[in-house]
């Protein structure tokens, strides 16, 4: 047997009986490198004469590539057992519960959100949403408050200086929901059954205003719409919501430029334990009413900006603050921690994000 032959053959037994990757690496170099074995067998070539080349030329090649592909052939070899080992031990058992518990919490404000989607969704209404930034068509006008209305002036606007909308009109932070409703209102016409939840943004802020808050309004169009629909539905919504069937509702006449007539809505609320707990008729001893809700019949003028025929269409429509809501359920008496973002206080009455609220478990259960 020639040296090629014998180094071939040792070639081959080492590469077959390589423990692990870096050991076939090692003999890669050692036979293939620069000054490997196989590597000065081609060296010779160039001293040997022209008839002995052309006997030992493709011997010495034959032999590289045999050696190349045993090479190759043990890598997969071992790269598959590998494979095999890891697929063997590594196993995950998908049946375990999760090692962290979940961090962070639902903030109450989105908490009440959610219960109140699951409560309207109930009833048969959408939930709408639409703009921040909104114009003064949408804002005022539509809503029946002309440039010289006073109610502009009430509502504390946020105008944005040096934009102008589309018609010419100014760009504001819409300072309530409304402007959701008469987008609905014109885009699709009638009947509606809407809730349209969201931020809105009032130039105010002292102990119990913040110049951001959150605003849920309703708003129902349909044939022969009149006030026993509205008391129902703030009745049943109010019940659901604070899981009382005792809530009274005192209804009185008041005034929104949008809505003719206007209904001022008061829950009747009694003492417990030292706090006022809402249930009950405020007019009962011990008892007393709380203003929550501003409502009313949907002026038919509102109507007529939205395209809406008035003797065709009529509707009722409420407005409430949904961090007053929040505070009345949850019992927080600080309007401004709702928003400064305080860890500690998110902790103690923000929510799961496993509480999800359903009619079934009843709105306000806690996992
Ligand atoms: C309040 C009063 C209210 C409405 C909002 C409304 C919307 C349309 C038409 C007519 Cl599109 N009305 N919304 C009506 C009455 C009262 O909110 O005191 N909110 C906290």
């Amino acid at each position: 047997m020639s040296d090629i032959d014998t180094l071939a053959a040792e070639a081959d037994r080492s590469i077959a009986a390589a423990p692990d990757l870096m050991a076939l690496e090692a003999l890669r170099v050692t036979l293939l490198g620069k000054q490997g074995s196989i590597s000065a067998l081609l060296k010779t070539l160039g001293a040997m004469p022209p008839e002995v080349r052309q006997v030992e030329g493709p011997r010495i090649h034959a032999a590289r590539e045999g050696v190349t592909a045993a090479l190759t052939a043990r890598k997969d070899a071992l790269e598959a057992a590998a494979l095999d080992e890891r697929l063997a031990t590594e196993t995950l058992d998908l049946t375990l519960p999760a090692r962290e518990t979940p961090r962070g919490a639902i903030h109450p404000v989105s908490q009440v959100m959610d219960e109140l989607a699951e409560i309207f969704a109930d009833m048969g209404f959408a939930v709408a949403t639409g703009p921040e930034i909104e114009d003064d068509w949408h804002n005022f006008t539509a809503l029946n408050m002309p440039e010289t209305h006073p109610a502009r002036a009430m509502h504390d606007t946020f105008y944005f200086p040096d934009q102008m909308a589309a018609g010419g009109g100014k760009m504001l932070l819409r300072t309530h929901t409304s402007p959701v409703q008469i987008r609905t209102m014109v885009s699709q016409g009638a009947p509606v059954r809407i809730i349209a939840p969201g931020r809105v943004y009032r130039s105010d802020s002292d102990a119990t205003h913040t110049p951001m808050f959150h605003q849920i309004e309703g708003l129902v169009i349909d044939k022969g719409i009149h006030l026993g629909h509205l008391k129902w539905t703030l009745e049943t919504f109010l019940k659901a919501f604070f899981e009382r069937d005792d809530i009274v509702l005192r209804l009185r006449p008041s005034y929104f430029p949008f809505t003719e007539p206007s209904v001022e809505v008061d829950v009747g609320w009694e003492e417990v334990g030292g706090r006022r707990v809402l249930g009950g008729s405020g007019d009962d001893p011990g008892h007393g009413w709380m203003e929550l809700l501003g409502s009313g019949m949907v002026n038919p003028r509102v109507l007529e900006f939205c395209g809406l025929d008035p003797a065709e269409w009529q509707g009722f429509a409420f407005g409430v603050g949904v961090d007053r809501l929040a505070m009345l359920k949850y019992a927080m008496d600080d309007l401004r921690a709702f928003f400064d973002g305080d860890l500690r206080w998110l902790r103690h009455y923000g929510f799961s994000a496993l509480d999800v609220p359903t009619l079934s478990t009843g709105v306000g259960a806690r996992a």
